[in-house]
This record gives structure tokens, C-alpha cells and sequence, in this order.
């Protein structure tokens, strides 16, 4: 193989920049949220651009799109990278989108240097990685890896409830192929961290050996809706004073894990949501996370509990719905090692480290030898409009990137 073979950063730099244009807002971050036309705008531009860098492309039936670089042999399990192209509602210009441009680029990359793979080469953008409008997340890669039937994912539904298989056909991304069920030889995910270690640690490239668990809940809370003013305090049973106290128990329980425990309300909603109207109702979301399976046990133990105890007390009625779980997730060693040794070779500061964030990369580990590369976002802020990461970096990741897919893709050239 070339040595000296490095992927081009100003190329890859401006197609992110590009992309960025798709769902910009207003402080400069990114919202394509998922099946939306932003969605399939982002999606219809890197498949003009993978049809320029002479790839096939196909959709499956949950509307993952992957672009295929032929191989040498055809017979082979292709080498396959990707991430995702959907954002949060204010989400950053890079979250996802590295990854697919990253693994874009390493086409490219191929393509300037005249380079044949025996094995082909693939990058897949999967559907719906946040699981902000329709939940859970990794809903693409999560039935490509058999976790769900694609008739139950098709059936999920918005807060608009609008359908996510009906969102695709709209959007024309409800492919003919069937989904999964296909080997990968490999699968390497290029992702920004997301949280703060590999900035403070002035390392260049983090060596991903896993990922956390996580576990999510959808929580009811039901009082009695009453008028604000002749209704006595000890009288009332104010469905939402009971849900802030259940959200500081799950505040606390993150603080009671240390240091790696995240506990996480993200999404309420109070009803009837008049200023004079005592609440009779209260719909909540937690999501919790621990790199130790007995630990996210406990912490899930200790929420119901604390729900139970509280709605008790405060004369309120709770349930406590598990929506989705899933555990600490090793990646391959092998995999892993190719990310470590491309590292080492071209001389990036780096070190080991295990998601916080969820991926695509999780679900496909299932069914495929799998391992992730991350770079560093300035401050660790992610899920926010303001992410920015250097473009040394993100170029830096790329060549991690290249050089483990080519490992893996058993180049003669
Ligand atoms: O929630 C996550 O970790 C990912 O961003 N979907
Ligand atoms: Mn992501
Ligand atoms: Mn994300």
C-alpha cells in the first residue's frame, strides 16, 4: 500500500461546510431532524456526490442509504464505514455528518490514487441515529442489526403522529432492499467525542474500545387538575410539583454513581398547561447511562423507587414505562487494533476511551467486527448549535480512518 497515502482535509472540510448549508439555523448550527425534507436534501446531496465518485448506490427498506466502491472481488464482504446525516432539533455541523463525509472522502481518497480494494468498499448513512422525532435512536442501523422487525420501526410515530414509514416514502427514501442480513467484513465509525476528555487531554485521536449502556424511560404522572386559587395547598395533588420532585431523584442518582453515571431529563410536557390550572397531568423522559451493566441495574432500581415513594406521598398516581435499553457494548478487538495501529503509524497523540454517546456503530457491532475513531469537539459540547471541531482533526480521523479500512479491505495495490 502507498505509505504516504493521506486523504485530502480542505476537500472533506468544504463538503461538511456544504452540507452544514442543509437545515442551517440561525447560530450556525445544523436541524435536519430525521425523514424531514432537510433530511432528504442532506441525503439527495451526498448521493449526487457519491454518483460523481462513481459509486452504486442502494436504499434500503428503513431508508439506509449505502454507496458502494466496487473491489476487486465482488464476492467479498465489503469494508464499510458511515454515521448519520439526521441532527438533533439544534444540533452541531458535525455530529453524524463527519462520519459520513470522513468515509466519503476515503473514497475519494481511493479514486485520486488509482487505488483497487479486494474488497468493496462501503458507506452507509443509517436512518434516524438521534431519536429525537421519532424514538427510540440508531433506528436504521438498530433493524439492519435484527434489534427490531422493520414493520414496528415503520409504525413509529412523531408528536405530530405522523408515521415514519409514510415520512420515507414522502421523502423517497423507503428503499426496495431488505434490510440487514448482509455481512460486513468490517464496520469503522469516524465520530466526534462529543464530551470534554480528548480536548483537555491534548489528544488528537480517541482509540474507541466501546460503549456505554443506556436505558430510557417514558414517565406519567397523574394528579387532579383543580383551580389555582380556591384549591388549599395540602388539598391538591399537583401532578407536576410531583414530577419535579421525581426529576431531582433522577438528578440525584446520577450524582450518587460516580464518575461515569449520566442521568438525563430531556422532554416534558404538563397538562393542561394553564397558568390557573393546578396540572392533573405530566408526561416526562429519562435517559440514564453507565459503562457498567449492575450499575445502570441499580440506578434503574433506584428511579422506581423514587417515583413510587414520591406520588405516594404526594397523593399522585405514577407510571414508570422502560422504553428502550441497551447494554455496555464492546467493540472488536481487531477492529480495535487496526484503529490503534493506524494511529501509532501516523503519529497522533491519542489514547483509548468508551463512548458516552450512543451510535450506529453499537448496533452494527452486533453483526459485524466493529470499532469507532473519535476526535475532539472544542469544549466537548455536542447536541448544541456551537459544536466546532478543528479541521486538523477531522482530517486527522480521516486518515485513521483510510488506514484501518484499507487494513481491513486487504488492498494489493
Ligand atoms: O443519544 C445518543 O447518544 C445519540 O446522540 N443518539
Ligand atoms: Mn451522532
Ligand atoms: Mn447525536
Amino acid at each position: 500500500m502507498k505509505r504516504n497515502l493521506a486523504i485530502d482535509g480542505d476537500r472533506l472540510w468544504t463538503s461538511l461546510m456544504e452540507m452544514a448549508k442543509v437545515g442551517a439555523t440561525a447560530r450556525g448550527g445544523n436541524a435536519r431532524l430525521a425523514a424531514t425534507d432537510l433530511d432528504r436534501q442532506g441525503r439527495d446531496l451526498f448521493v449526487s456526490w457519491a454518483k460523481a465518485a462513481g459509486c452504486t448506490i442502494s436504499v434500503d427498506r428503513i431508508g439506509n442509504v449505502f454507496i458502494r466502491r466496487p473491489g476487486r472481488d465482488p464476492n467479498r464482504p465489503p469494508v464499510v464505514t458511515g454515521s448519520h446525516l439526521d441532527t438533533q432539533p439544534t444540533g452541531g455541523r458535525f455530529d453524524g455528518v463527519y462520519g459520513v463525509l470522513a468515509g466519503l472522502e476515503v473514497v475519494r481518497t481511493l479514486n485520486d490514487h488509482g487505488i483497487e480494494t479486494e474488497a468493496p468498499i462501503e458507506v452507509a448513512v443509517w436512518t434516524n441515529e438521534e431519536g429525537s422525532r421519532f424514538s427510540p435512536a440508531m433506528m436504521g442501523s438498530g433493524v439492519f442489526a435484527g434489534i427490531w422487525p422493520v414493520e414496528e420501526i415503520e409504525n413509529k410515530k412523531d408528536v405530530d403522529g405522523k408515521r415514519l414509514g409514510d415520512e420515507l416514502k414522502r421523502i423517497g427514501y423507503a428503499g426496495e432492499t431488505k434490510v440487514g442480513g448482509r455481512p460486513f467484513a468490517a464496520y469503522f465509525e469516524a465520530h466526534i467525542e462529543q464530551g470534554p476528555i480528548l480536548e483537555a487531554e491534548g489528544k488528537t485521536v480517541g482509540v474507541v474500545t466501546g460503549a456505554q449502556g443506556q436505558r430510557w424511560y417514558e414517565i406519567t404522572v397523574t394528579g387532579q387538575e383543580a383551580h389555582a386559587g380556591p384549591t388549599p395547598m395540602p388539598r391538591r395533588k399537583d401532578a407536576l410539583v410531583g414530577a419535579s420532585r421525581m426529576i431531582d431523584a433522577v438528578n440525584r442518582i446520577g450524582l450518587a454513581h460516580p464518575p461515569y453515571a449520566c442521568a438525563t431529563v430531556g422532554f416534558i410536557q404538563s397538562s393542561p398547561n394553564s397558568r390557573n390550572t393546578i396540572p392533573g397531568k405530566v408526561f416526562f423522559t429519562v435517559d440514564f447511562r453507565h459503562p457498567d451493566d449492575a450499575t445502570l441495574s441499580e440506578m434503574d432500581r433506584e428511579l422506581k423507587r423514587a417515583c413510587r415513594d414520591i406520588a405516594h406521598a404526594a397523593r399522585l398516581t405514577v407510571e414508570v414505562k422502560d422504553f428502550w435499553y441497551f447494554p455496555p457494548t464492546p467493540f472488536d478487538p481487531a477492529c480495535v487494533d487496526a484503529v490503534r495501529k493506524a494511529t501509532e503509524r501516523l503519529g497522533y497523540p491519542s489514547r483509548e476511551i468508551v463512548s458516552g454517546a450512543g451510535h450506529d456503530a453499537v448496533y452494527v457491532a452486533r453483526v459485524a467486527p466493529t470499532a469507532m475513531i473519535f476526535v475532539p469537539c472544542e469544549n466537548g459540547i455536542s447536541h448544541n448549535e456551537v459544536e466546532n471541531v478543528k479541521a486538523e482533526d477531522l482530517t486527522a480521523g480521516c486518515n485513521v480512518l483510510l488506514s484501518a479500512m484499507l487494513e481491513r479491505a486487504l488492498t494489493t495495490a
